[in-house]
């Protein structure tokens, strides 16, 4: 093989299809002909989501457990997909459970916006929202006070809502606008500031046209193919090649992925105003990954239901992440290392201005890592100029504002078996005494978290803070809980007043970790419908009956992300910024797994 070469992975495996496997195409085709026989399909009828709906962790294991005691005996879970109608005509509001194994609508509610918040935002919104508001004439109104005649030069942007209250049950997007000159023009650089169209996307109609303010529209091009603005491509870089002559270490048999001591499934659902798998991007070998690539595609279905393939979307490969240990020993003279070799599951998404990049990274040492790269483009609005602490100037009068990106990983922990508890884990110095006369002394404070509202936690980065995860049943060989540790990063969470409508849209990111009981239907941290959601649901709600979590099944969340303040470095295209956490063994193992490493090569 050479690093130009790229697997396919098989899509049928061998055995039965595993309950976590992700939809199918024929699946998803036999659920909207259910939904059809039902009456929910009509013509004005979309699908805002459509996924598969997990099983309950306990059906999935045991599942597991009678195909490991008996290869193919019967008894998988009920096969169910979750699809989310949105009425374009109506407004009505569906959410609809479908079994396959069935063949029936199981559960079918209608929501009440008011209270339960918008279905995402579907595909077409974006062209019936550019078509719409460029029609409206109080808004072109707007924009030739601007001096901007021509609308077809100008793009909008439809940003979902949020809830302010001026709301009504309307389905809307306020809708603000870029100057794209030509078609190869970099309307980021040209933003329309003070001007925002309210849109009612059921209505299809402007209802309102907010016009502020007047600050001239930033000229200058942020348009990095263009040569004149980029400058001669640079030299010198010679090729880096990575080759695997013999392969890759992995196999991947259907949706079973086993990689040194690791075994693992992969299952994927989606979540948020927009989407955010919807949105998967199609990966190129020599330019998106470099390497012994494996991909899987990643069936998506459009606003009809009616599957798509995203060819390339998950990458799998090993990397090579530099000195896993060495040691020089000075009494025995033995000097010896040994290579870390990370496996890495990744995918990458584009969300309106950012680019987001999800990896899992699995290392020999026992060691998980989830990191997020962000890249692509700033969202940008006019800048006044002069010290102004909202926002960052990165061109003349182009300005980027502060932000935050708050992502909230649900942690669904295992270790060692299903009981499970969750300690706090502080670092300090001891107190100067008889045990410490030197006052040097360091220890570690442990604190079993006993119910859902004490394990509301922030990270403390001055004491060190982690969260310990252990078994309440299994000891390592000094009669310890096994237990891995999350490590975080411990950035500031949720900079919003603690009295804004985001604060209660996002309690989730109000605080670093939650820890909740095992719930399946509680799956989001946000809640399950976040589009134009009053606030409150998710964990804030989740947590409310104050439940044991002490020695029980457990969901471990963990809030992470960013603060950011634009760098000019950063336009007109985002260099990767990273964020993430890891989880670590901590006495899971009785001593270094990763003794039995075989050195690089002979000579080492
Ligand atoms: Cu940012």
């Amino acid at each position: 093989m050479t690093d130009t070469a790229t697997v396919r992975a098989d899509a049928a495996s061998a055995g039965p299809p595993h309950p976590l496997d992700p939809a199918t195409p024929a699946e998803y085709l036999s659920g909207r002909q259910i939904m059809a026989e039902a009456g929910l399909l009509s013509e004005s009828v979309r699908f805002a989501y459509y996924g598969l709906d997990e099983p309950a962790r306990g059906e999935v294991l045991a599942w597991d457990a009678a195909q490991a005691s008996r290869p193919g005996a019967p008894g998988a879970p009920d096969r169910r997909l979750r699809a989310f109608l949105i009425d374009v005509s109506s407004g009505e509001s569906t959410d609809v459970l479908v079994s396959l194994t069935r063949g029936e609508v199981v559960r079918r509610r209608v929501l009440d916006p008011r209270t339960d918040g918008q279905l995402p935002i579907i595909t077409e919104d974006f062209a019936v929202a550019e078509q719409i508001v460029r029609a409206d004439p109080q808004w072109r109104a707007a924009m030739a006070r601007r001096g901007l005649t021509d609308v077809t030069k100008i793009r909008t942007c439809p940003l979902t809502a949020g809830s302010f209250g001026d709301e009504e049950g309307r389905r809307m997007v306020r809708v603000l606008a870029f100057v794209q000159a030509d078609p190869h023009d970099y309307a980021w650089s040209h933003p329309v500031d003070g001007v925002a169209a309210y849109l009612d996307l059921i209505e299809r109609r402007v209802f309102k046209v907010v016009d502020e303010f007047e600050l001239p529209v930033p000229a200058e091009s942020g348009d990095y193919d263009d040569s004149a603005v980029r400058g001669p491509l640079r030299t010198g870089l010679r090729p880096i090649e990575i080759s695997q002559p013999e392969g890759p270490s992995f196999t991947l048999d259907g949706t079973s992925l086993r990689w040194q001591n690791w075994s693992m499934r992969q299952a994927y659902f989606d979540s948020g105003e927009y989407l955010v798998g919807k949105w998967v991007n199609s990966l190129e070998l020599g330019c998106d990954c470099l390497g012994e690539i494996t991909y899987l595609d990643a069936t998506i279905p459009d606003d009809f239901g009616r599957p798509g393939v995203v060819r390339n979307a998950i990458c799998i490969h090993e990397e090579d992440h530099g000195i896993l240990w060495k040691h020089t020993d000075i009494f025995n003279g033995s000097a010896q290392s040994r290579r870390q070799r990370r496996l890495v599951v990744s995918f990458f998404t584009t969300v309106g201005n950012y680019d987001y990049g999800f990896y899992w990274y699995f290392y020999l040492d026992g060691t998980i890592e989830c990191e997020v790269k962000m890249t692509g483009t700033l969202f940008t609005a006019a800048h006044p100029g002069g010290d102004y602490p909202y926002s960052a100037q990165v061109a003349p009068g182009l300005g980027a504002p502060v932000h935050q990106h708050l992502f909230c990983a649900r942690l669904d922990m295992s270790v060692d078996g299903l009981a499970n508890a969750v300690e706090e884990v502080d670092f300090s110095g001891a107190p100067v005494g008889p045990d410490n006369p030197h006052g040097n002394a360091i220890i570690q404070t442990v604190t079993r978290l006993g119910t859902e509202s004490e394990a509301v936690r922030r990270a403390d980065a001055s004491r060190g803070r982690t969260w310990r995860v252990i078994s309440t049943e299994r000891e390592n060989r000094f009669g310890q809980q096994t237990a891995y540790t999350l490590h975080p990063e411990a950035a500031p969470v949720l900079l919003a007043d603690p009295s804004s409508s985001i604060s209660a849209r996002a309690g989730f990111a109000t605080n670093h970790v939650w820890v909740t009981r095992y719930d399946p239907a509680q799956r989001y941290p946000a809640g399950d419908f976040v589009n134009q959601h009053p606030g409150g649901a998710g964990l804030p709600a989740f947590i409310a009956g104050d439940r044991d979590i002490n020695g029980t099944d457990i969901v471990l969340w963990h809030t992470f992300g960013p603060a950011h303040f634009p760098r000019l470095e950063e336009w007109p295209v985002m260099p990767v910024a990273r964020c993430g956490f890891m989880l670590r063994p901590t006495g899971f193992f009785d001593r270094n797994p990763t003794l039995d490493v075989p050195p690089p090569s002979s000579h080492c």
